[in-house]
């Protein structure tokens, strides 16, 4: 994997070297004040990290290296790593080289298997992939290098070593945990030729020329593979590899956050919210009738899942992506049909509850993805966080890989009492 080694290695380099200019440049520089307000509302909007892999603009999405969804919404997630960690899509040669790199190492250990079939089977996917890829913590060369006393200047290196073994398995571990838990337990094996997205396919136990569902998993890999620094999951990911705990160690953990119904669950929610309408209104509830379904959820103190952000102040392009794809493979779909009226109705009921007091009406990816993977069979809807982790942990990766090359320093920001609040606000 030289070419990839020394793109990444020259990305590192002139991050480095800009970050150091501009330091030596504005060395008392304030980036922004941190407000009472900013402590209360779970540090939103406070500018804290620095990440290169990607980058959320409120009102367009996400970016990677200057290109926003529509530009690579048609790539493949192979193709998304690369552009994520050395900020270039890679030429022909260098997309050959990082797939067969990936291709070689995608076996999942045995002992993993064993350890996953012993689980109870009331066990959520969620859990069961965390703990697979926590499981394989003992395969980080970064550890033993490290134990055997590795430069810091290398850390970058194992750490990306560490990143292409793990990303080569996960097609194999992710399909493993559904034909565990919701098949009939058989592990089937992939064609060694195939891509990431194609090893998933196949290894599911779907049809790869079903219509378009290879398809649907290429794009939710690649969609949902970064989403800049702060979200619960990078973040996550990074505060724990920023104790040189293995990128095994910081994915897994990564994908505890993500398991949360405020954040990668969503999907999984939106699914169950969508059948329980069906369930109780029919299959094609009109829109009146969605409306006031809307309003008693939130009558009821429940938040609509899929709907709202952080930081986006606009549908999700990732959102928008999806809604393509449905369109042209299944316009019919009950689900995405149901999708399309939510989308009509909830963003003018968000706008005025609370007295105005959500941020964004607006519907993020979770709002549509398990609506389509539904239309293809894939019916257990707690498996759909499981799809989105796959692709989130290319992001873990790339950041943390890069976070290692810029030497980023363990994170730890200081926390207060309420007794030296009082004291600091009250001396102002
Ligand atoms: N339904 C009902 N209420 C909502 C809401 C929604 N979809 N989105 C926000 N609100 C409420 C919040 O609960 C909060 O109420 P509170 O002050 O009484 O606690 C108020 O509006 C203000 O919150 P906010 O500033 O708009 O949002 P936030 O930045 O604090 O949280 C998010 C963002 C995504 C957690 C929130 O919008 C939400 O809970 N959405 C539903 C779950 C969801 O779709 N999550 C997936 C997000 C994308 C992802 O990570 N995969």
């Amino acid at each position: 994997m030289e070419k990839l080694l020394a793109k990444v290695d020259r990305r590192i380099k002139k991050l480095g070297d800009e970050l150091q200019q501009l330091y030596t440049e504005h060395p008392d520089a304030t980036i922004g004040e941190i407000t009472f307000q900013n402590l209360l509302s779970g540090m939103r909007g406070m500018k804290s990290l620095i990440c290169n892999t990607s980058f959320v603009d409120p009102y367009r999405g996400l970016f990677i290296s200057g290109l926003e969804v529509p530009d690579f919404e048609h790539k493949t997630p192979e193709e998304i790593f690369f552009l994520l960690v050395t900020g270039t899509l890679p030429s022909k040669s260098e997309l050959e080289e990082l797939s067969s790199e990936l291709k070689k190492r995608s076996k999942v250990p045995e002992y993993v298997w064993k350890m996953l079939r012993s689980l109870p089977k009331t066990i959520h996917p969620m859990t069961m992939f965390s703990l697979g890829i926590l499981a394989m913590e003992g395969e980080s060369v970064f550890k033993k290098k490290y134990e055997e006393g590795l430069h810091k200047d290398e850390y970058w290196k194992y750490t990306l070593e560490d990143s292409l073994n793990l990303i080569a398995k996960l097609p194999s571990l992710a399909a493993g945990i559904y034909r565990i838990l919701f098949m009939n337990g058989d592990i089937i094996d992939s064609d060694q030729q195939l891509d990431l997205a194609g090893n998933l396919t196949q290894r599911l136990g779907f049809n790869r020329h079903n219509q378009g569902f290879e398809e649907l998993n290429r794009l939710y890999l690649v969609l949902h593979c970064d989403h800049e620094g702060g979200n619960v999951s990078a973040f996550t990911s990074r505060v724990v590899n920023s104790a040189l705990s293995n990128i095994y160690y910081a994915a897994s953990a990564g994908l505890n956050g993500l398991a949360g119904p405020l954040h990668g669950l969503a999907n999984q929610e939106c699914l169950h919210f969508i059948t329980n309408i069906h369930d109780t209104l029919g299959n094609k509830p009109s829109v009146d009738e969605i409306r006031k379904y809307v309003m008693k959820t939130l009558d009821d103190g429940k938040v609509i899942p899929g709907y709202g952000h952080a930081v986006l102040r606009v549908t999700d392009p990732r959102f928008t992506a999806f809604m393509k794809f449905g369109d042209k493979h299944c316009p019919e779909s009950p689900y995405l049909q149901t999708v399309k009226k939510l989308y009509e109705v909830v963003p003018d009921i968000l706008k005025t509850y609370k007295g105005g007091k959500v941020s964004n009406p607006w519907p993020n990816v979770d709002a549509i993805s398990g609506s389509l993977l539904y239309h293809y069979g894939m019916t257990h809807y707690e498996y759909y966080t499981v799809m989105f982790g796959i692709s989130r942990v290319l992001g873990f990766c790339a950041q943390n890989t890069i976070a290692r090359g810029l030497h980023q320093p363990i994170i730890r920001p200081k926390s207060v009492t309420n007794s030296w609040l009082k004291e600091h606000l009250e001396s102002q």
